[in-house]
């Protein structure tokens, strides 16, 4: 690929710009220096490879040549801003991205992808694509979003056991192409993926987005521990019950106490001793 032949690709696409990398350190770093230059709404950075692909939290983002799709898109209209304006938090963007992946998952390959909350894409227990949301502010003024997305296509694109020994991956990874036993053109999927994203972009505020990211959320209605982002520190034991109306996570705890989380990341247990089941709430009657 080069980035003549990306812009073909994807030309019937209302993309801002495009910009194509063999190798950088990182997509989400690439169009954040775009946003403070000046780039246009719905930009895109891709690179084939990348040498210092993040994750949240300073954790790292496996991404070997030739084998995933690592994309930024940069979102700067009034629209996708004002939700970070509105709920403060990163939260909705980040569904926006896994969203999207989840949905392209499902309908053009037929895999039984689910959103570990907040940011995963999992399939068969195991995790395949990540979604980095990253807001950017120039002085008082919020710039834009960066909405990055890590997803891994054929058996490469696997991190190795030993490959981040500060972070041993807390889930298995997997990949479209072991799943699927077929080979996928990495194009294709980006062309569907962006297609989704285009699709839900508009209808951040609209509750059938927050209906469809809650219905294809993982683990619903199962014991998880949420743990704090980095670090083993369980933050709380709970259900998975809803997501909030700003994405957040709605969980019920053993004393059936409702919290809600805003970060943490998911691991599932099973019931506390004593435990009881209840329910998920069903959205549609919010
Ligand atoms: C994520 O973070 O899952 C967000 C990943 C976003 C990556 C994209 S690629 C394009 C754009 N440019 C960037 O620099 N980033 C974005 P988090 O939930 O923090 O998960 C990170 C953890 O996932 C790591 O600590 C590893 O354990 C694990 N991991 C790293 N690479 C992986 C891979 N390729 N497949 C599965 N797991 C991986």
């Amino acid at each position: 690929m080069n980035q003549t032949d990306l812009e073909a690709r994807l030309k019937n696409l209302p993309l801002g710009a495009i910009r194509f990398f063999q190798q950088i350190p990182s997509t989400n770093d690439e169009a954040a220096n775009w946003i403070k230059a000046g780039c246009p709404d719905v930009a895109l950075v891709v690179a084939d490879e990348q040498s210092a692909g993040r994750g949240r939290g300073g954790r790292k983002w496996y991404t070997p040549a030739g084998s995933a799709l690592a994309f930024s898109v940069v979102l700067c209209s009034a629209g996708q801003i004002g939700q970070l304006h509105e709920y403060q938090n990163t939260v909705r963007l980040n569904g926006l991205g896994a969203l999207a992946v989840c949905q392209v998952l499902q309908k053009k390959y037929q895999l039984p992808a689910k959103i570990k909350w907040p940011n995963d894409i999992l399939v068969n227990g195991k995790k395949l694509a990540g979604v980095l949301a990253e807001a950017h502010w120039i002085g008082n003024e919020l710039a834009g979003v960066v909405l990055g997305i890590g997803i891994n296509v054929a058996t490469a694109s696997i991190p190795p056991a030993d490959w981040d020994t500060l972070n041993p991956l807390p889930f298995p990874a997997t990949c479209i192409e072991i799943v699927l036993g077929a080979s996928v053109s990495r194009w294709d999927l980006l062309h569907a993926v962006l297609e989704e994203l285009l699709i839900w972009c508009v209808q951040l505020s609209e509750a059938r987005f927050l209906d469809a990211w809650q219905q294809n959320l993982a683990f619903q209605g199962e014991w998880v521990q949420i743990v704090s982002p980095g670090s083993d520190a369980i933050i709380k034991i709970g259900q998975v019950i809803a997501l909030e109306y700003d994405g957040a996570l709605q969980i019920r705890e053993k004393s059936g106490e409702l919290s809600i989380l805003r970060v943490g990341e998911i691991h599932p247990s099973g019931p506390p001793f004593g435990g009881f089941l209840v329910r998920p709430v069903d959205s549609s009657k919010k």
